[in-house]
């Protein structure tokens, strides 16, 4: 490992993260002991909402694809993204919307900001396939700091007119207000309560009304039980993580594009968190990125640990966590189906939890 910086703590590189978004993240993980992203490629908003409100207590990162959802709702305010940000905030965790945005930078600014899905309005973090050059990562600085700027003010003029409260919620097969919250039952109880949730499709189409964009300018008193003990509400900045390795069998990913993609992380250090990649990419003693790393699986729990894992026939490799966090450095692992697709994903989330959690503690050495 090339840099000093993965044999820090998550708590003392949050003091160094120049990002807000990172800064805030990093706490998370050590608030939560989470290193763990979970990749919910499902393909309906029920089953979506569902993942994240049972698997939530064990993760800090939601990565969704929203175009995989076949009913996903566009509303901006009580939809599928909105909903969303509702179960981020209960729970504490940020959402990455796996965009892998590709063109010229005047498309990528609409994409994010504009159309359908209103990406910028739900997701706290996405992603940029670098290939069109560096312009797409400027352009969606750009569209971030005037989407931020447009927030502030926005923000200032609710507090002028006055912003009614929320409104408790209402739902008619889960209540998530009557869920026990972390700061009840402790994080253990709190974690093992909702993996015994029952997992019968849920409707949480219902939920409220009044669901809030993902970073609400009201204050997190205001929220009070809805907020997560030990941590605030994430900062209203948003951030981008930059493709620059993939977990796919002959990407062609080279070694000069993906030092293309760090020069441009340099170049925007108050936006672009870190990367998708397959090492930690901090070599300059300044650097501050965070990694996360997709094509992760434990083998199952009788096999031997050392086993050499399959991949899933299509292309992804896999690699365990043990390899990922604890011999190459990467911040945050990204799961999907190794959790989605087991008997009992919230027990098998927490099983990718601890095994993360752990890899990170022996690779710092506490
Ligand atoms: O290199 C990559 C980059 C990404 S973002 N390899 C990946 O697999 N991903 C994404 O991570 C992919 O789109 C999918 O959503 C997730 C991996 O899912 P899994 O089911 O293989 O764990």
């Amino acid at each position: 490992m090339p840099n000093t910086i993965a044999k820090q703590s998550y708590s003392q590189r949050a003091e160094n993260a120049n990002h807000p978004l990172s800064a805030y993240l990093l706490r998370l993980i050590a608030v939560k002991k989470s290193n763990l992203c979970l990749s919910a490629d499902v393909s309906t908003t029920q089953q979506l909402l569902h993942l994240a409100n049972t698997i939530g207590p064990s993760i800090v990162v939601l990565k969704t694809h929203y175009d995989l959802i076949a009913n996903w709702d566009y509303n901006a305010e009580h939809g599928t993204g909105a909903k969303l940000a509702r179960l981020a905030r209960r729970h504490a965790f940020l959402i990455f919307e796996d965009r892998k945005f590709g063109d010229i930078g005047n498309t990528v600014q609409l994409q994010y900001t504009e159309g359908t899905a209103k990406i910028i309005e739900w997701s706290h973090i996405t992603n940029v396939n670098m290939i069109p050059g560096k312009a797409a990562v400027d352009a969606l600085a750009d569209a971030a700091a005037r989407w931020r700027e447009r927030k502030r003010y926005e923000v200032k003029t609710d507090i002028t007119v006055g912003t009614p409260r929320p409104e408790s919620v209402e739902s008619d097969e889960e209540d998530v207000t009557t869920t026990p919250t972390p700061e009840e039952l402790g994080l253990d109880t709190y974690r093992a309560a909702s993996a015994g949730r029952k997992s019968s499709i849920v409707s949480i189409t219902t939920v409220s009304q009044h669901f809030e964009p993902a970073n609400s300018p009201r204050s997190y008193e205001e929220f009070g039980h809805e907020s997560f003990p030990g941590i605030e509400e994430p900062p209203m900045e948003r951030g981008l993580l930059i493709l620059a390795q993939m977990s796919s069998k002959g990407n062609f990913m080279t070694r000069e594009y993906t030092d293309a993609c760090v020069e441009s992380a340099r170049e925007h250090e108050d936006y672009v968190m870190g990367f998708i990649s397959q090492e930690t990419l901090n070599t300059e003693p300044d650097d501050q990125f965070i990694s996360m790393t997709p094509g992760c699986q434990l083998p199952p729990k009788d096999v031997n640990g050392d086993a050499k894992l399959e991949g899933d026939g299509k292309g992804q490799q896999y690699n365990t966590p043990q390899k990922l966090v604890g011999q190459m450095g990467n911040d945050i692992v990204i799961v999907g189906r190794g959790i989605i697709k087991a008997a009992d994903p919230a027990r098998e989330a927490e099983r990718y939890r601890k095994a993360a959690w752990e890899a990170y503690e022996e690779r710092i050495g506490s």
